[in-house]
């Protein structure tokens, strides 16, 4: 077969290349001649939708040829691939992204006015792709951006969710799941019809002999599922790398339907295979930070997997490398344990398919992963019972009760009188029934284990994985503060700011490198310069507040201290402490004489974020907000003092209007809780302030600006034990503030007191496991400082110039440098033009 095109006929090829629009001009016939063809509409027959359609497919053209380079280049230049495995990236909209990344946001601006259209309103035709939950996804939507930008070659690999997270909807203040079909129109994605790869499940496993007569397992039986793969173009900020982020999409093997059956008459099981096999891509499960060892969920896991080892592979064997180079080839990341099976599957392909020894192949597999850690809690902690392993994937059970007694092997001979170590660490928990320990088998497989933040990364060696210290030494455990794309996050969602900032730091440097933010400092005190910075801030709150008015119908006075927290809705995270918080600050209003509450600092309280829809607690804190909210917005002593707002479905979409907005925002998680936090980043890179708990990354926001530029409260992670331990077994005191907040409530201020009778109980009567009484005064005192601070404006804006400037450190391109140099060993590939 011919695979290229002959020598020959190059010329008449490359004299017809695809030649890019760069000017106005050229970017407005590029969207009429999509209207025109591709679109099949006319100038008579386009809304906003084909406009953006159009718009999105003129960029896509664009992309797609820096992607071909790009690829070419990498394969031919032959050096060492990442590959990001992730059950989630949460990207958001990609064409306002793809027209900074290329340079053509002005250019576009100006042809789709030229065209009759606003480029605001063309942007916000997009759907969100939502194929994350929360922190853990949109992680991995900025490390894919800084790949690129800094130009390593690197794939993504994921699931097509034909569903992504659901939308909320708020009815009646509880929030209500609608699905997230978000597919209907979706120019960024391209099929691979011809990149296919057969994944088996269930079967059993035969032990053989091969053609030397050396044993072998040979897996059979069971089903087949199909993974299409479709690819989506990864462009980098001011580079031509355009990198790729290959998602599976699952189909029956052997076609639509079974014609067999469907000629003999039985249409519907014709169609069940089908549907059964489309059901394993279907939906993204959306918990956050919890685990539930779902069926589906599993196959999801290896379906994903085992497609992407395919295709890493395949591609590695191309090079005609011998194994031992594998490692030098390709680095695989673990976002989270997720992913973990790859582990089991590159072993079970080396041994059981390519036929190497088992101590070869299991070198090879720990010298290529790494593995990230994102969280402590324990119910976030992957564990699969051996039974469902045993019937979905037997061969890999064996696999990993074969890597289980190596590692149990080494273990004892490290500490040979220790019966106990061994049950400890072993991959096999001995329970009823028994576990698989994916986190286990995770560090057990890889050559590097990373936690997210400092706090965190520490955390994990003294307590969760403190066994894998001993036994593997510390070298093996590393630290990689998260950070997040200036691009997305700064240049995206705050032009102005970002333009403001570009005028005193030498240009637009700063998006490349963050840490020429330092720049900016000299001028916090610099009156005409503050001038402009708090106009900046202004213009977003009213942007917000135009928001907010659109679509909850409530005034908001964008002269008020907004103070936001958006995240998704956990215990551990602590909306309930700010909304009691809330109640507490309205209690003391409604005491105050009209002339005390003139002095008052006016505040819109705005919460935003998802509850998983199982989790019973967390719809219970949405509902107490809303609650409160229709109580406090409606109280005309009040009036613009408070107002307590509760944003519908929040997303990255939403994000990047809501964080160039925010005066203050909250980042409250019980000490030690939170991994990292990276919102926590988003707001303060944005010129807000934050009040935090010394939880994840907010310990180290706080060494890189400064204690006077943010605002700390809250006990320390060191003293939650004994906190704990004493509401427990010791009296447990709740703070005398915080139990007139819950009086109120008993009272019927906000509503039927059943509804929030849990919320309360599980401070008062179940030992208030987040601390939220033990943090309830200090929290309060600090929103007092908060205040007090605010009204002082020109420190205020002093103080989140100076903070923006010393911010350069959390820039997801600072971490992605150090996942490559001290766990990938990859280096950058520019491409050329
Ligand atoms: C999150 C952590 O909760 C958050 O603190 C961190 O910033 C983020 O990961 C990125 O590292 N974890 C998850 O979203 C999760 O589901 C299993 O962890």
């Amino acid at each position: 077969v011919q695979a290229s095109i002959p020598e020959p006929q190059r010329a008449a090829w490359e004299k017809h290349t695809v030649k890019n629009f760069e000017d106005q001009d050229g970017f407005e016939r590029a969207v009429v001649r999509h209207v025109e063809t591709t679109l099949a509409r006319s100038l008579f027959n386009c809304d906003e939708k084909a406009a953006y359609a159009a718009t999105s497919l003129a960029f896509r053209d664009r992309l797609i040829t820096d992607w071909n380079r790009t690829q070419q280049q990498q394969t031919f230049s032959d050096t060492k691939r990442v590959y990001y495995l992730s059950l989630e990236f949460l990207m958001g909209r990609a064409l306002d992204n793809a027209m900074l990344n290329v340079g053509l946001k002005d250019t576009a601006k100006a042809g789709l006015a030229d065209l009759g259209f606003r480029i605001e309103d063309i942007i916000t035709q997009e759907n969100d792709a939502a194929l994350g939950n929360g922190g853990l996804g949109r992680l991995a939507a900025c490390f894919l951006d800084s790949l690129a930008s800094l130009n390593y070659p690197a794939w993504g690999y994921g699931l097509r969710y034909r569903y992504g997270i659901f939308k909320q909807e708020i009815i009646d203040g509880y929030q209500v799941e609608v699905p997230d079909y978000w597919l209907d129109f979706n120019p960024w994605e391209f099929p691979r019809h011809d990149v296919t790869v057969d994944i088996q499940f269930y079967g059993n496993v035969r032990k053989s002999t091969d053609a030397d007569g050396k044993n072998i397992s040979v897996w059979e039986g069971g089903e087949v599922v199909q993974a299409v793969a479709y690819d989506v173009p990864i462009p980098g900020y001011a580079t031509p790398t355009t990198n790729n982020l290959r998602l599976w999409s699952s189909k029956a093997s052997g076609g639509e339907f079974d014609f067999q059956k469907f000629n003999n008459g039985d249409y519907e099981s014709s169609v069940a295979d089908q549907q059964r096999a489309e059901t394993i891509s279907a939906v993204l499960y959306p918990n956050d930070n919890l685990e539930r060892g779902k069926e589906l969920r599993l196959k999801q896991q290896y379906f994903w997997v085992a497609a992407s080892l395919y295709d890493i592979v395949r591609r590695f064997k191309k090079s005609r490398r011998g194994w031992s180079e594998f490692p030098e080839q390709v680095a695989i990341q673990l976002n989270d344990t997720h992913p973990t099976l790859a582990i089991v599957e590159l072993q079970r392909i080396l041994v059981d398919i390519e036929g190497l020894p088992w101590d070869q192949a299991w070198n090879i597999v720990t010298n290529t992963f790494g593995y990230t850690n994102h969280t402590v809690l324990p119910e976030a902690l992957e564990k699969w019972p051996v039974g469902l392993l045993q019937n979905l994937l037997p061969r890999h059970l064996q696999i990993i009760f074969d890597i289980n007694l190596f590692f149990l092997q080494l273990v004892e001979k490290k500490f040979p009188d220790d019966r106990e170590i061994l049950r400890r660490v072993s991959i096999v928990e001995e329970s009823q029934p028994k576990m698989i320990r994916m986190a286990y088998l995770a560090i057990v497989g890889s050559h590097k284990v990373n936690g997210v933040a400092e706090l965190h990364s520490d955390l994990i060696q003294t307590t969760i994985f403190k066994d894998f210290v001993a036994i593997y030494g510390p070298d093996k455990f590393t630290n990689v503060t998260n950070g997040v794309t200036p691009r997305r996050w700064l240049h995206q969602a705050n032009p102005r700011l970002s333009e403001l900032i570009a005028s005193k730091c030498g240009g637009n440097g700063f998006l490349t490198d963050l840490t020429k933010l330092a720049k900016l400092e000299q001028f916090a005190g610099d009156k005409e310069f503050r001038k402009e910075w708090a106009e900046i801030k202004y213009a977003n709150k009213v942007r917000l507040a135009k928001h907010i008015k659109n679509t909850l119908g409530v005034t908001v006075n964008p002269a008020s201290l907004f103070d936001i927290q958006v995240k998704r809705i956990h215990e551990y995270k602590r909306q309930q402490m700010n909304i009691f918080g809330v109640i507490h600050r309205y209690l003391a209003l409604k005491k105050m004489s009209p002339n005390e509450r003139k002095k008052q600092q006016p505040r819109v309280s705005i919460f935003g974020g998802k509850a998983a829809p199982g989790y019973w607690m967390a719809k219970q804190i949405i509902h107490l907000i809303n609650s409160v909210g229709s109580v406090v917005n409606n109280d005309s002593d009040i009036g613009d003092l408070l107002k307590v707002i509760f944003l519908e479905d929040y997303n990255v979409s939403k994000a990047e209007i809501i964080c160039p907005a925010s005066d203050i925002s909250e980042h409250i998680s019980t000490a030690g809780t939170e991994a990292s936090g990276t919102s926590n980043m988003k707001f303060v890179l944005n010129g807000g302030l934050i009040i935090g708990t010394c939880d994840g990354a907010n310990i180290e926001i706080t060494r890189e600006v400064g204690e006077s530029n943010i605002f700390l409260f809250g006990n320390l992670s060191e003293d939650v034990e004994d906190l704990r331990h004493a509401h427990t077994y010791g009296s447990h005191a709740i703070d005398s503030d915080l139990d007139a907040v819950f009086q109120e409530i008993e009272k019927g201020t906000f509503g039927t007191p059943h509804d929030f009778g849990a919320l309360v109980a599980a401070v008062r009567q179940h030992g208030d496991y987040y601390l939220v009484s033990d943090d309830f005064h200090s929290y309060i005192e600090t929103h007092r400082l908060v205040d007090e601070a605010y009204r002082n404006q020109d420190e205020w804006v002093s103080k989140c110039i100076t903070a923006v400037a010393r911010m350069g450190f959390f820039s997801s391109d600072r971490c992605i440098n150090e996942y490559a140099e001290s766990i990938w060993n990859v280096e950058p590939l520019p491409i050329k033009e």
